[in-house]
């Protein structure tokens, strides 16, 4: 085979090699051999130079380029179980599935160790931690130094988005786990085609990982936005390690999206078709594990069913948004997989979802049964093994890890939407915020402008969950899901949502959900799942100026009736609950929001204090009423 890409790449093989006799005294490794040996280099000088100096730095044993075949799939699941990194599922009710242990103090991400390395502090932001890009650099380079000695080191070209879009954006990552080259080949378009676009496009996202010794002390994800840079050591977990996904298509991809005039966002995408055959897509934001994978491939009730609804997946997590020329928003996902929540999904409260993930599935950290199958709590059935591999003792907490994935392709989705290859993108013809919020927040309201839509967002509170390491069930505020993943100050993140207001948009209608308010047994008032869909066709119903809803101080409510909850079996009083508008609680709300805001100081924009000042006036002017008063039920 001809390697015509060979005369460029040795000038740069030779420096690495330079480089790395020079750090040791040893003979070396001559691992650049087996390079020019074994693999393919790219027809892209820069893409060459840059895997030869990761090379040189990390020191790998073998260099292999990943062309996204399925033979290559294969190979790495057959190394893997070779070597116990993978475990064979029941391959008769689970065919092609298989179970990773990571280690267990890596199961979430760990925004502690999470930085974005601005050159100038200050575009970091409060809400990101930070360092130096020169020490950081530093820093996890003297971890990087031979950390590959002996292993394989992967080459990962991927595209985020359909490959022909123009919408889409591409990245190589490098790493030495065949645990994330086997994800990566399933949560994004990974390989050949991808390489020849960076090759033609010569622009790429560079992310260098490497799961080092796993130590939680010797662990860092580190962003350099301004050099289109990752660096992530110490960790082999989800969004950790699988770099596409977070650490490119968020904090990466929020600060070319800034700099360019778009939105790369938290957010599910859904189509919904209603029973005369239009589907209006629906973008929401909720924060890690509330709720966007099962929203984004519900089913629909019963006799939404029967009428002729249907739903249709786009996204499950991330959403990238540009403005068309007809001044609507369109978007993408950027992803081809999901890497969702394992806990909690069954068939009754996500069919699809289980249904997704019955065969060619990576499972992480859940439980198995006696027969091998998968196993996590909200399925029938008993475990045996939990997710360490030791057997099953209740005392020892949950089987499966409360954050255990699943990591299955979109196309294995029953609702899988033709329109996630649109190159163009999808219409949106609504934005939704949500969070868990056990009181306050109503079941659903509306925004009256954008302006109140991006406060609504940035307001967005919700209790922590187990996606990431800490304390699970504190309240903070998360402002558009987005608080562990926008690369850049919120302040000014806030002002770029704000830019999008301009002459000829045409913006979707904002709204803010909750699906877990809580009545005073401690229980969801709300059923939630399928059910959630009364409450997008609501907003539908909203966008197409079909029904009025009822004006508060927060924002619009549904009106008498206007919530269709037949065969619900929701009472009353649990409805009035669900909408109600607590206005002292609602006060004290507004102040917290204010005071959350000026911690954004000073590049909070004006315009959104002024629109926190105007809703708390709004309550106070309206002390003393309360919402079922005003909509007379
Ligand atoms: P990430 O992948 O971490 O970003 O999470 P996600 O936002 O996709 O959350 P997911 O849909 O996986 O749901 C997480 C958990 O919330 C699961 O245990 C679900 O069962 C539960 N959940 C989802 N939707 C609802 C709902 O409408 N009501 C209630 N009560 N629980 C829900
Ligand atoms: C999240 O935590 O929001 C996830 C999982 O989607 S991870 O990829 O680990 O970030
Ligand atoms: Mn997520």
């Amino acid at each position: 085979m001809e390697y015509p890409e060979r005369r460029h790449l040795a000038p740069f093989l030779l420096r690495g090699t330079l480089q790395y006799q020079c750090a040791q005294t040893t003979v070396p490794t001559p691992f650049f051999h087996k390079t020019l040996e074994d693999t393919m280099a790219s027809k892209l000088e820069a893409l060459d130079r840059w895997v030869a100096e990761v090379a040189a730095l990390t020191r790998p044993a073998r260099i292999h380029w990943c062309d996204g075949s399925d033979a290559e799939y294969q190979s790495l699941v057959q190394q893997m179980l070779a070597d116990g990194t993978l475990i064979e599922l029941n391959q008769r009710t689970h065919p092609g599935c298989y179970l990773h242990r990571s280690h267990p103090s890596d199961v979430a991400r760990v925004e502690h160790l999470t930085l974005v390395c601005h050159p100038d502090e200050e575009d970091a932001g409060p809400n990101n931690h930070w360092m130096d890009p020169a020490a950081a650099h530093a820093k996890i380079d003297a971890l990087l130094d031979g950390c590959m000695e002996g292993r394989t080191m992967y080459v990962i070209p991927y595209c985020m988005g359909p490959i022909d879009s123009p919408l889409a954006r591409c990245g190589v990552e490098i790493t030495d786990s065949p645990y994330v080259v086997a994800n990566m080949k399933i949560m994004t378009r990974m390989g050949a085609p991808a390489q020849a676009r960076i090759e033609r496009e010569s622009s790429f996202v560079k992310g260098l990982h490497s799961v080092g010794e796993l130590d939680p002390e010797r662990r860092w994800i580190m962003h350099f936005p301004a050099e289109l840079t990752i660096k992530s050591y110490g960790s082999g977990y989800g969004g950790n390690a699988l770099l596409g996904k977070k650490c490119h298509a968020l904090r990466i991809a929020s600060n070319q999206a800034r700099d360019e005039g778009w939105l790369a966002e938290h957010m599910l995408i859904v189509g919904i078709e209603n029973p005369r055959g239009e589907t209006h897509y629906v973008a929401a934001a909720f924060p890690s594990a509330c709720g966007k994978t099962n929203l984004s491939m519900l089913i629909p009730p019963e006799g939404y069913l029967r009428d002729g609804w249907k739903v249709w997946t786009v996204g499950d997590d991330i959403c990238w948004m540009h403005p068309g020329a007809d001044g609507q928003l369109y978007a993408i996902n950027p992803e081809a997989g999901f890497f969702g929540v394992a806990p909690g999904t069954s068939d009754s409260t996500n069919h699809n979802a289980l249904t997704s993930i019955s065969h060619d599935t990576i499972f992480t950290n859940v439980a198995v049964t006696a027969d091998n199958q998968p196993w996590w709590e909200g399925l029938p059935g008993t475990p045996v093994t939990d997710w360490q591999g030791r057997p099953y003792d209740p005392a020892k907490g949950p089987a499966a890890h409360p954050n255990s994935r699943f990591t299955v392709s979109a196309k294995q989705c029953p609702t899988w939407s033709e329109q996630a290859e649109a190159s163009q993108g999808v219409p949106i013809s609504a934005i939704v915020f949500g969070g868990r919020r056990p009181s306050l927040l109503p079941l659903v309201m509306e925004a009256r402008d954008w302006t109140h839509g991006v406060l609504m967002g940035a307001a967005m509170g919700s209790e922590t969950t187990a996606a990431a390491t800490g304390a699970v069930g504190v309240l903070r505020r998360d402002s558009m899901a987005m608080k562990p993943f926008c690369g850049y100050h919120y302040g000014d993140y806030f002002a770029h949502w704000l830019s999008f207001d301009r002459p000829g948009a045409k913006l979707p209608k904002i709204f803010h959900v909750n699906w877990f308010r809580k009545g005073a047994d401690g229980k969801f008032l709300w059923p939630g799942f399928g059910d959630n869909l009364r409450v997008l066709e609501w907003m539908i119903e909203r966008a197409e100026g079909r029904v009025d809803g009822v004006e508060t101080p927060i924002g619009i409510l549904p009106g008498e009736g206007e919530l269709k909850l037949d065969g619900l079996g929701l009472d009353r009083a649990r409805l009035d609950e669900l909408l109600d508008v607590d206005n002292a609680g609602w006060q004290a709300e507004l102040s917290a929001i204010g005071e959350y805001l000026a911690s954004f100081t000073p590049r909070l924009p004006e315009r959104l204090h002024r629109e926190q000042q105007r809703v708390a006036q709004a309550l106070e002017d309206d002390a003393g009423q309360s919402r079922r008063e005003a909509i007379a039920f």
